[in-house]
């Protein structure tokens, strides 16, 4: 072997043995410490999601009105792909985190998570889930939007679709199998409705777990009805403008009256609202429980 080459191998080989000890020490940061305030242990951040998320604009405001800021805290804008992770990696070593928790989600189901409370009331106390459809629907597919205004469920049962496509099963088998073991439901969306040939029907959403839950089990449900759904996922600002201008017929994503609000006073009257179709949502700051002298938003001061 040439001289240099041999000496080159030598230098890499030493680095590696140099570089992979450092990774394995800074990757491995420190368990949650209840004895010591808990900004300097996750960073003073906030473990976000997408930017567009309502959640992260009411979380501005809560940075704001609980003067975080001023304590250096910060959200960081992510995905819920990469929060989850980060959460269950987190968990798994019992170290600190901080996120954008929302409710219904697997995130609550899988981990033992709880909301810090919310004295000054920045996300609200509880929200409802509505369901959004173009002006004109009922006249244009009356057995669409009959369907669409009938669709009603509950949190527990989202979360049981949320939970087997969480696990890996296409989202549109999992609202059949949920369709076909709710048969009595589907009927009381259904029933009297006069069914059509192969009509197509355009719903928009957002591919948070949540949204995709809903929208293919109403997807589904209009298909029971002789409906060709399709189902096409956007972003939040997009989604209310596909609906306010006739680009889609329905969506069922609208979180009042706090998270979806801003786009729900921008585009009211181009839009039909057709009422709740989930009670009793949550927003809001959240931790692991093991983290217990967090448990208010105040606390992230202390
Ligand atoms: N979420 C889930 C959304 C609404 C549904 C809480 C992440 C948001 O706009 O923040």
């Amino acid at each position: 072997m040439h001289k240099v080459t041999k000496l080159k191998l030598l230098l890499s080989g030493l680095a590696l043995l140099l570089v992979v000890p450092l990774a394995a020490c800074s990757a491995k940061a420190a368990a949650y410490d209840s004895s010591k305030p808990l900004g300097p242990q996750v960073n003073y951040t906030i473990t976000g999601i997408d930017a567009g998320a309502g959640e992260m604009e009411t979380t501005q405001k809560a940075l704001k009105q609980y003067h975080l800021e001023d304590h250096k805290w910060q959200l960081q804008t992510s995905s819920t792909a990469a929060m989850t992770t980060q959460l269950g990696k987190d968990i798994k070593n019992k170290q600190p985190i901080v996120i954008t928790g929302w409710q219904p989600h697997w995130m609550f189901t899988k981990y033992k998570l709880k909301f810090l409370k919310d004295p000054k009331n920045v996300y609200g106390s509880s929200e409802n889930i509505h369901t959004i459809v173009r002006k004109g629907l009922k006249k244009d597919k009356p057995s669409a939007y009959t369907v669409l205004d009938r669709f009603y469920w509950t949190p527990a049962q989202m979360s049981a679709v949320m939970i087997k496509v969480n696990a890996g099963m296409a989202p549109r088998k999992a609202a059949r199998e949920w369709l076909k073991a709710h048969p009595e439901q589907l009927a009381k969306w259904t029933k009297g409705v006069k069914h059509v040939h192969g009509d197509k029907i355009k719903m928009t959403y957002v591919s948070w777990d949540s949204e995709i839950a809903s929208s293919f089990v109403a997807a589904e449900a209009l298909r029971t009805v002789g409906y060709k759904p399709t189902l096409q996922a956007m972003e939040m600002q997009p989604l209310w403008a596909s609906i306010a201008t006739n680009a889609a017929d329905a969506m069922t994503c609208a979180w009042l009256p706090n998270t979806s609000g801003r786009f729900y006073h921008q585009y009211r009257s181009e839009i039909t609202d057709l009422g709740v179709n989930l009670r009793g949502a949550k927003v809001g700051l959240a931790v692991p429980t093991y983290m217990t002298n967090v448990n208010s938003i105040e606390d992230l001061k202390k």
